[in-house]
């Protein structure tokens, strides 16, 4: 615990960066030192040494210095000052759900106490009352940002992150498997090399499920080759490629996929990694899951026209 303003090169010395580091960071990004004694050098305050532990953290992990930057900055500054948690209840912090309902903020309480079993019905009961799109937005969106709003200002939460995933899979998983529907996977879901944050396909599959559409999921981390292996084997109409973060959206993954011999109808590369001024013409950026969904039934609507298949 810090509560004495220290200088640079005591900062420096706890967070394991070298002074000039700090510098940069201070005269490009603005993670300076705050407290100013006329006639001193200025001084780190608890909060910002709680910043810059941020930053330390997540580019080390590989996430860029200007968006560590804006995470670090958009963070309450409270990391070095949070109480030591203790015990299996989360150490009585709480997961922010923003404006989301009742069930957001009781589904974030039961996440921080690990109760897996109040997790997993709770989410059930909203997607068969609901719906996927509806759950996903309305329930598990607002909770799945909150933990990563925790996890940026504090380093912790990450036995909730891991727990609330596993249970939103699970969720996902059994829609999947209580509404697979029959006839040809025209539908090829996969993540980008190297790209392990599943859960927003996970609900992609749900709710193609849910709608009555047959699909493939290839799943985390598919390297460029297994993909268009993938493709050309199974020949879909439309591929979905998710990117979560920059680290992993390569649009020559997309590139790859539209220069192979059978090449699908659609092209999707969804989620926030994906930059839109960099993706090859003809890939097509949905802003969410509704839209997402809208575009697959459209493919499989096409489809059925030109084969003359009768879905009523
Ligand atoms: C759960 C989680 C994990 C789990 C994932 C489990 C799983 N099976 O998916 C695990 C623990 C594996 C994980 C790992 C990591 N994570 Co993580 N993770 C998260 C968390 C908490 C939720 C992810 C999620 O599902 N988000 C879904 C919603 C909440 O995200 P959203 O941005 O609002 O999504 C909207 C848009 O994408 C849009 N949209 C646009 N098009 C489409 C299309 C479709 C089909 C859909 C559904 C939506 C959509 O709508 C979405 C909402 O519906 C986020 C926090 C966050 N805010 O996302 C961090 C977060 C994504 N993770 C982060 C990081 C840094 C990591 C790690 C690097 C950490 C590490 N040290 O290993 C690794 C990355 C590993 C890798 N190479 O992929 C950062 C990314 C920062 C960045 N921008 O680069 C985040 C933002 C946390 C944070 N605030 O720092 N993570």
């Amino acid at each position: 615990m810090v509560d004495e303003p220290l200088s640079a090169g005591a900062v420096a010395r706890r967070l394991g960066v070298a002074v000039t580091t700090l510098r940069t960071w201070h005269q490009r990004y603005g993670l300076g030192p705050s407290q100013h004694i006329p006639g001193h050098h200025r001084r780190y305050t608890p909060a910002d040494l709680a910043r810059l532990e941020i930053m330390r953290k997540l580019t080390a992990e590989g996430v860029t210095p200007a968006e560590a930057a804006r995470w670090a900055k958009q963070s309450p500054g409270v990391a070095v000052r949070l109480p030591a948690r203790t015990g299996r209840d989360g150490g009585g912090q709480t997961i922010p759900v923003g404006r989301a309902g009742p069930a957001a903020r009781g589904l974030a309480r039961a996440a921080m106490r690990l109760d897996a079993a109040v997790i997993g019905d709770t989410i059930s009961h909203a997607l068969a009352t609901d719906g996927v799109i509806a759950t996903w937005e309305g329930l598990l969106r607002p909770v799945l940002a909150g933990i990563g709003e925790r996890y940026v200002a504090t380093a912790g939460l990450i036995d909730v992150e891991h727990l609330m995933s596993r249970c939103v899979s699970e969720a996902f998983a059994a829609v999947a498997h209580s509404g697979r529907a029959a006839g040809p996977a025209r539908i090829l879901l996969s993540c980008a090399d190297e790209e392990q944050h599943t859960l927003p396909l996970e609900a992609l599959a749900a709710a193609l499920a849910e709608a009555g559409v047959a699909y493939r999921m290839l799943g985390a981390r598919v390297p460029v080759a297994a993909l268009v292996e993938a493709v050309n084997r199974t020949g879909p109409a439309a591929v979905v490629v998710w990117s979560h973060t920059r680290l992993t959206a390569d649009p020559g993954q997309l590139s790859a996929l539209l220069a192979v011999p059978r090449r699908p109808l659609l092209v999707l590369a969804a989620g926030p990694g994906w930059r839109a001024d960099t993706l090859p013409a003809g890939v097509v950026r949905p802003v969410d899951l509704a839209e997402a969904v809208s575009l697959a039934l459209a493919v499989r609507d096409s489809l059925d026209q030109s084969t003359g298949a009768d879905r009523a």
